[in-house]
């Protein structure tokens, strides 16, 4: 074996690390950064591992992942997962400041992108109790992270901050003699400058952290990879298909329902998670489920796939009762009420389902019943006895929410059924010592009850076995598997489907006749339900698993129960249905630096929007550029002005208005003759290549990005025109005119590709744009055929309408008066100051006023309630098993909200134990 390394080269630290520490036989050449030693790869990859069999290694992490095993060491699925994070999240930030410290000299901006990983690398650390990453010996794990972690750490002009238990774990892999002697061999000595020539023949890095949380910089697509090369060849063929025009046949928007699958078509099912029915929703859940499911359906008509996409309103369970109660209105008049809410603000946001349902209907139990039956009669259905709280004054069980009482293990008095807040341990709620109804707060009794579980256990190999078939071969989301491995790895545990509750699809068993079922049982099967309130043919699309593909849309937290519960219900009922290819989940989006609270009023909720005044396009536009795609991200009202003023206005519109303005002004309202130059050829490759990248991307249901490059179509566009000056040209003789021609003509056609591309996210836009154009509506399905061709749509001749600005200038007090109304956290500080005084600026009176009183009520009230908020989520993902990473971020969120909270109540930040009832 042979391992080529280069000098300065960070990633063969890692490998020249666990060659020593592995004591693996091997020679080590030592190259220079641009020797090929990979025959077949254009470029130089160093560090590079020459095998046996004569095929090489040519990934850090893979050769030391070789190493390892060559010496006897598999990796352990904790070891891989490290690996995982390293080659994901940590990489991409370490390059990003590598390259600052290296090579721009901003050192000082380091702590900052390196922050968040750092920060988790901490946690997960702090939670150890061994001395290595994975154990009590050194594993792969350990030399990868620390070979990434040592020119940064050990180069103290980078002030990175307090990460005890990082620092802790790096001394100790830093003091072993394979490190030591391997960052000798790469680093000699010279820190951070021994990488220099290195880190000079690298690309530069994408800046991953800002576009993901702060979409204030570049984006993948945007070109800063600079000008694409044009080959010749590609030229030809874009003038060549250019030539090719329109298909006959006109597409139409008008669907015939029902739609059934059809033989030889590509028959796509959409679903969107069933929204709550009992809240309004917020931007976050409107982009996590119906509006990205939207985008997709929109894209996959467009692309002549027959679809189906259904929705409805989930509306049964313990939260629609509290709601009726709070109300004074009974559970179906809630149900009534809020799903037509629902229903107008997805119409305004112009969510375009085939159908919108709700769960509470004849079909859901009829559906629903006969799935448990069928589980039933094969065994999969499992009895036990459980000992819960019931409150006799509210004849009800007491779902472990609702209890509070003393904490059995620490005595704090007012713990949760489920957990308790001071101590952290999870509780079984007949356990509390003087337990309390919370809504009448009379003493409940612990009754026995029977239940119903399903047999989890049981389904678990089929499971397995269908999961990585689907997984392999659909389209996933890294969240979503992510979740749904970390379930599987701890084992399944019988689940219980059934609950002491009215409002819910009663449970048909005679013994159960009290109950009804458990919401998360049988919300899924609303899928079935409400496609069956669509059409009576509803088997066709449900249980018809080899002509169907189906994919399911929703927010991170709901994965579980679409990829192992839902699944195994299905499984088990054996009866041919369905299940999910392809499960796509986005993260969360947060409000300005906080969370969307509706008790809160912080964030804008569905009804608000239109509200503001801004389109709804414009709100579908910001939303998916926002997307949380791989990454949380965080709506701000003065991004979302900042990306309507540069890429909607001054981008796109500017774009797509001077293109029409030529035309009505220079050529009297008809498309000019074009003959096609180099200059026009090379914009028709860049068009259309940019046009094959949108298609790739929304294959895989990456909206965002594709998003990006429908923008970059506009840039060039906008820069083909700047350069050609159209406006100069006809004023001149006749070839100029005929290249002002050419140029305003292949315009106009790039403007009515952006239409058909813009129609998934900004579906009014797109057909304004047709409409000043006069755009056939053959157009739409021309261009998105196969890999996507761009043809020209407007000949010589055609007449277009009347053109008109697409977009509109946010100005600054506009935007500002919408954060004022819609809060946030700073925002709510000026609004308590701004009863106070008239005279000083706002937060400063905040400040002085909560500074003089030592407390500020206001905000203790709020944060009160973020902390129960923050509670109630932590309790939910605990009981949905959601990651322990997960968890432990939320939980940090949870105590530090806390502290705020003794803070803002004049406390000392420390929880004082024993301490009387509240309120
Ligand atoms: N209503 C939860 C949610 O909106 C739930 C989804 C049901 S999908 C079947 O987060
Ligand atoms: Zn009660």
């Amino acid at each position: 074996m042979k391992l080529f390394v280069s000098e300065g080269n960070p990633h063969c630290l890692k490998v020249l690390a666990a060659l020593e520490e592995t004591g693996v036989q091997c020679d080590v050449q030592c190259v220079n950064h641009e020797e090929k030693v990979v025959p077949f790869l254009s470029h130089p990859a160093l560090p590079a591992l020459l095998l046996p069999s004569g095929q090489h290694l040519f990934s850090s992490d893979a050769i030391c992942r070789y190493m390892f095993e060559v010496s006897g060491q598999e990796s352990s699925e904790l070891c891989n997962q490290w690996l995982e994070w390293e080659a994901t999240d940590f990489q991409p930030a370490l390059l990003q400041a590598l390259h600052m410290a290296v090579l721009q000299g901003k050192g000082s901006e380091v702590p900052k992108v390196l922050q968040g990983p750092l920060n988790y690398l901490d946690q997960r650390l702090s939670k150890g109790i061994t001395p290595y990453l994975t154990g009590e010996v050194v594993s792969v794990a350990d030399i990868v992270l620390w070979a990434a972690l040592y020119p940064v750490f050990s180069d103290s002009s980078l002030s990175l901050g307090e990460h005890k238990f990082v620092r802790a774990w790096f001394d100790r892999v830093t003091g072993m003699r394979s490190c030591k002697s391997a960052a000798q061999k790469v680093l000699q000595g010279k820190g951070l400058q021994g990488m220099k020539s290195y880190m000079q023949r690298q690309p530069a890095p994408q800046s991953s952290q800002c576009r993901d949380t702060h979409p204030c910089n570049s984006s993948p697509a945007e070109s800063d990879e600079g000008e694409r090369v044009v080959s010749e060849e590609e030229m030809g063929a874009a003038a060549l298909a250019w030539n090719k025009g329109l298909n006959t046949c006109p597409f139409t928007t008008d669907r015939q329902h029902p739609i059934l699958p059809q033989e030889g078509k590509r028959n796509i099912l959409v679903t969107s998670a069933l929204p709550y029915v009992n809240n309004v929703p917020h931007l976050g859940n409107i982009i996590g489920c119906v509006l990205s499911a939207d985008v997709f359906s929109r894209y996959g008509r467009l692309r002549d796939w027959n679809l189906l996409f259904v929705c409805g309103t989930d509306e049964y369970g313990t939260a629609t009762e509290n709601k009726a109660r709070e109300e004074g209105l009974t559970p179906q008049q809630i149900c009534d009420k809020y799903h037509a809410i629902h229903s107008s603000i997805y119409k305004w946001f112009q969510i375009d389902f085939d159908f919108f349902g709700r769960t509470t209907t004849e079909k859901q139990t009829q559906i629903s019943q006969n799935i448990f039956w069928r589980l039933h009669e094969r065994g999969f259905l499992i009895e036990e006895t459980v000992e819960q709280l019931r409150c006799e004054n509210c004849k009800c069980f007491l779902a472990d929410r609702f209890v509070e009482g003393t904490c059995p293990h620490c005595s704090y008095p007012e713990a949760r059924g489920d957990q308790c807040d001071k101590c952290g341990r999870l509780i079984n709620a007949v356990e509390l010592g003087e337990p309390q109804c919370k809504v009448c707060r009379q003493t409940p009794v612990i009754r026995s009850s029977r239940h119903l579980f399903l047999d989890l256990p049981k389904l678990e190999a089929q499971l397995e076995q269908w999961l990585d078939k689907s997984t392999s071969a659909g389209d996933w989301t890294a969240n979503a598997k992510q979740i749904t491995r970390s379930w599987l790895r701890d084992g399944l545990k019988p689940r219980c489907i059934t609950r002491d509750l009215r409002w819910g699809t009663p449970v048909p068993h005679p013994d159960f006749k009290e109950k009804v079922f458990y919401v998360w049982f049988d919300a899924p099967i609303g899928y079935l339900s409400i496609t069956a309130n669509y059409t009576d043919k509803w088997e066709k699309w449900w249980k018809n698993p080899h002509q169907v593909e189906l994919y399911n849309f929703m927010a991170k937290d709901n994965v579980p129960f679409h990829s192992v519960v839902f699944p195994c219900s299905l499984l088990g009922a054996q009866d041919n249905y369905t299940l999910v290819n392809h499960l796509v989940a986005t993260e969360y989006l947060n409000y300005e630096d906080t969370k969307f609270s509706k008790s809160r009023g912080v964030g804008v909720f569905g009804d608000m929007a239109k509200d503001t005044g801004i389109p709804s396009d414009v709100w579908r536009f910001y939303l998916l550029y926002l997307r949380p795609e791989g990454q949380d991200s965080a709506f701000s009202w003065a991004d979302m002005a900042m990306k309507n003023n540069s890429e909607l206005l001054n981008n796109l519109g500017n774009f797509i208005n001077r293109a029409g303005m030529f035309v009505t002004k220079f050529f009297d309202g008809c498309v000019p003759a074009m003959e096609l130059q180099q200059e026009d050829k090379k914009v028709l490759a860049l068009v259309g290549w940019e046009l094959q990248q949108y298609i790739q991307l929304m294959d895989k249901v990456k909206i965002r990005d594709a998003l990006k490059h429908i923008l970059n179509i506009s840039r060039h566009g906008n820069q083909y025109i700047q350069v050609n000056e159209p406006w100069k040209k006809i004023k001149g003789g006749d070839a100029e005119r005929l290249r002002a021609g050419t140029v305003t003509g292949v315009s106009v056609n790039v403007a009515c590709l952006l239409s058909v591309m813009l129609f998934p996210y900004m579906p009014t836009v797109s057909q304004t744009i047709r409409d000043q154009f006069n755009a056939p509506n053959s157009c739409m399905n021309t261009m998105l055929q196969g890999t996507g061709t761009f043809v020209c749509v407007l000949s010589a001749g055609h007449r277009i309408g009347t053109v008109s600005p697409l977009f509109q200038k946010l100005e600054v007090d506009q935007i500002e008066a919408l954060k004022k109304k819609f809060g946030g956290q700073q925002m709510t500080a000026q609004s308590a100051a701004s009863t106070q005084s008239a005279t000083m600026p706002a937060p400063a009176v905040a400040a002085e006023v909560a500074a003089v009183n030592g407390v500020d009520p206001e905000k203790a009230k709020q944060l009160t309630q973020a902390v129960a908020e923050q509670g109630d989520k932590v309790r939910v993902l605990k009981a949905q098993k959601a990651e322990k990473a997960v968890i432990t971020a939320e939980v940090a969120q949870l105590l530090d909200l806390k502290k705020q909270l003794a803070l803002a109540e004049g406390k000392s930040p420390e929880p004082a134990p024993q301490k009387g009832k509240k309120k």
